[in-house]
């Protein structure tokens, strides 16, 4: 037999019989590192649709389940593939996915946290929060919700081809009262073809995991999300003197995986806020009648916002917080513009639209 015959049917063999796999599977905890999270869910996204050796008497139960044989795949530099079979039913499929969230946050006694690749500024690309981008449109934040767009890559520093991302927003739970980000519409998870998760931990925490079914790697840049925040009540109400509160909402353990699940160099950034009280803007003049609705995005901004109103709108105005006028702009009886507040100095201002039905006033915030 010639010697190339020989070894493919010794691969032939080692393909065909299973190997002895030697290790317990805990469902959920597809990477095998101790603990159920958002960065498993990577895992079972990029694992999505394989088969394999099923378990004997599989449970979704959090006990360790004997695994019988390897899988013909594992992860890059990760475990085999019968770690993201969570069912042990001998496919990767959404029963896996959802039995993360089932176990979510228990651990086996040894955890090993997650790897991950801080990025270079300028040649990496950033998930951040707020910064504009000129991309989609989002919702007017409106009295104690925040709504704040989530972007991952830039014009200049898109992300290529990204399989899955996870990563952690923590956030001061005295002052924001919860949390939750709306990723229908962000470029990961715009057709459908994506598995978004999130879970909203006690201290103030949001883990989250988008990823694609499979090896379907995505490319784009802009708005992945748009995260609400919702302050607390009591909080405004001590809001009595004219200063404003700051808080800061992070991101941390930013994990990407590209196509072929490598960990890609990522930058991360949060965001300031500030919260002030809103009985500080009364005296403004108020318009007769049903007010129209008006959208601003993104707010908070950084150079250019779009306006939106159900109604013609005549002109806009930009006061201080003060209530005094800092600049006004003429508007051509549309119901759509844009205004370049590039030079308008970081803060909280209030822009004013005039419309038929009345004037409609805002709180911008500028970074
Ligand atoms: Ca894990
Ligand atoms: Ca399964």
């Amino acid at each position: 037999m010639h010697f190339k015959s020989v070894k493919c049917l010794i691969l032939c063999c080692l393909l065909a019989v299973p190997v002895w796999l030697q290790a317990q599977i805990y469902p959920g905890d597809a990477n095998n590192n101790g603990r159920v999270n958002n960065a498993d869910v990577l895992y079972i996204g990029y694992a999505y649709g394989t088969v394999g050796p099923a378990r004997i008497n599989p449970s979704g139960e959090f006990t360790p389940q004997d695994a019988a044989f390897f899988w013909s795949q594992s992860f890059p530099g990760g475990p085999n593939y019968a770690y993201a079979d969570a069912n042990g039913n001998g496919l990767v499929e959404v029963s896996d996915l959802f039995a993360v969230n089932n176990n979510y946050g228990l651990e086996t006694g040894s955890f090993f946290p997650e790897q991950y690749i801080i990025g270079l500024p300028g040649i990496h690309p950033a998930l951040s929060l707020g910064i504009e981008n000129p991309a989609g449109s989002l919702s007017v934040p409106q009295g104690t919700v925040l709504q704040i767009p989530v972007f991952f890559g830039s014009d200049q520093l898109p992300v290529e081809g990204i399989n899955g991302l996870a990563f952690s927003l923590n956030y001061d739970p005295d002052i924001i009262a919860g949390a939750f980000i709306d990723f229908s519409g962000g470029w990961m998870s715009q057709d459908n073809q994506a598995f978004i998760y999130q879970r909203l931990l006690p201290g103030g925490k949001l883990e989250a995991a988008v990823t694609r079914f499979g090896e379907d790697p995505v490319s784009g840049d802009g708005i992945i999300g748009v995260l609400s925040i919702v302050v607390e009540d009591n909080l405004i109400d001590l809001l009595n003197g004219p200063d404003s509160l700051h808080t800061v909402i992070e991101l941390e353990d930013v994990i990407g995986r590209d196509s072929l699940f490598h960990v890609m160099p990522l930058i991360n950034g949060g965001i300031n806020i500030s919260i002030f009280n809103p009985d500080k803007f009364v005296g403004l003049p108020a318009g007769p009648g049903k007010e129209p609705a008006l959208n601003v995005f993104p707010n908070p901004a950084t150079g250019r916002i779009w306006v939106q109103s159900s109604a013609l709108m005549l002109r806009a105005d930009i006061f201080h917080s003060s209530g005094q006028l800092y600049a006004e702009w003429p508007v051509d009886r549309t119901k759509q513009v844009s205004i370049d507040v590039a030079d308008l100095p970081p803060g909280v201002w209030l822009l004013r639209v005039e419309t038929p039905l009345g004037w409609i006033t805002r709180k911008l915030m500028k970074l």
